[in-house]
């Protein structure tokens, strides 16, 4: 099997790389990344070497590009983690959100709808749904109320996945997850932000009243998850992915400060993020009935394994604030493997 992995080298792409070259050692996997400043290659230097693993440098709105690499490599599976994913850059530079995760979308259900793809999952969000009142869960049947260009752009893409389904008869499936938490999470997001400050001593801001509610799933949970729908999720269908772990903001923080043994004296409530979603909360009944997942983390186990990680893995995180990270990939590769 080959498979191609777009968006590879961030957060959750990279970690789902890591999940399938140990699971599935007979795979060919192919992470092809822009490396926008959220990509970044020293997550991934464990890798390099592994003979069924292969990184080229890509962006997926780029059409030639692309179908070159489809006529090439002959994938069976496309995974698209490729996007712009963090809600406060899409308020303030939308255009770019438009342009990767719908323009791109499209290019990549072009490529596979022409080269006779097994299957092309589309790794979107439970944010497309919108906001939650206090009750209530979000279904595969909620209907999209996308509330940020972030979103909006996501529920685009989404529409454009299942229009080829119907239209062209691709097979898709598509995925829905609430918020991933977990290793090599990029230090602009809440968790590792708030992590890497309190070991900083430094002030930590939350949004508005801190009263927010998202629903937290460890990433190696999420990357279970799509390794099932890519392999036995029924053609056309959405999957919501979730572990009803929901917590406000605020306990969020508390809870990293307390067990960084750090002063609640460090939060700062700042201004609300403009259209703030007040609550996420996932029914992943499909998911567990149909295909049989079952996530592996507690939030209580998960988040103190994520601290010890921000812990142990210091170098990494002080390359992201610094800037060298961005260095790696020419010093590692020269311009050698751009497709
Ligand atoms: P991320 O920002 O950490 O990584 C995105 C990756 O895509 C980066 O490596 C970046 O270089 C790459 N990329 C961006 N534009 C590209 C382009 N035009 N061409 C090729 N590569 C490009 O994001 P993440 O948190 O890992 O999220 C991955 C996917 O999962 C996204 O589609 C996101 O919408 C979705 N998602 C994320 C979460 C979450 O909590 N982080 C939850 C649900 C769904
Ligand atoms: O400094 C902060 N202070 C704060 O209070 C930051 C960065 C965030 N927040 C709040 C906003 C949200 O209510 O914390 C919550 C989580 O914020 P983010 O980490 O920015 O995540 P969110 O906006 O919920 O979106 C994430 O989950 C769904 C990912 O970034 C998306 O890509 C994914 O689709």
């Amino acid at each position: 099997m080959k498979l191609l992995i777009t968006g590879g080298a961030g957060f959750i792409g990279s970690n789902f790389v890591r999940y399938m070259i140990n699971k599935y050692p007979s795979y060919q996997i192919v992470n092809l990344d822009a490396l926008t400043y959220a990509g970044n290659l020293e997550t991934l230097k464990d890798l390099e070497m592994n003979k069924n693993y292969k990184f080229l440098k890509g962006d997926i709105t780029d059409r030639t590009l692309i179908n070159k690499l489809f006529e090439n490599e002959k994938f069976d599976y496309v995974v698209n983690f490729a996007a712009e994913s963090h809600v406060d850059r899409s308020i303030t530079e939308p255009n770019i959100f438009v342009a990767t995760n719908i323009q791109g979308t499209q290019v990549l259900l072009d490529a596979s709808k022409d080269n006779n793809i097994k299957k092309y999952l589309q790794v979107s969000t439970d944010e497309v749904y919108g906001t939650l009142g206090e009750e209530g869960y979000f279904s595969e049947t909620t209907s999209l109320a996308p509330n940020s260009p972030y979103s909006a752009s996501k529920a685009g893409a989404d529409m454009l996945v299942r229009s080829y389904n119907e239209t062209f008869g691709l097979p898709i499936n598509i995925t829905r997850c609430s918020n991933n938490y977990g290793p090599y999470h990029f230090p602009e997001k809440l968790i590792p932000l708030m992590v890497i400050n309190a070991m900083k001593e430094k002030n930590l801001p939350v949004y508005g009243d801190g009263l927010n509610i998202r629903d937290w799933l460890h990433v190696e949970d999420h990357c279970q998850a799509i390794d099932l729908v890519l392999h036995k999720g029924r053609n056309g269908e959405v999957y919501n992915v979730g572990g009803n772990n929901e917590r406000t903001n605020i306990e969020i923080v508390k809870t990293i400060l307390n067990y960084l043994n750090k002063s609640e004296s460090l939060i700062r409530f700042v201004t609300d993020r403009p259209g703030h979603d007040r609550r996420y909360a996932i029914d992943a009944t499909k998911l567990r009935e149909e295909l049989g997942w079952e996530p592996k983390y507690t939030f209580e186990t998960g988040i103190k394994e994520t601290i010890k990680w921000y812990q142990d893995n210091q170098q990494w995180w002080e390359n992201i604030i610094s800037g060298n990270y961005q260095e790696y990939f020419e010093k590692q590769y020269g311009l050698r493997l751009e497709v």
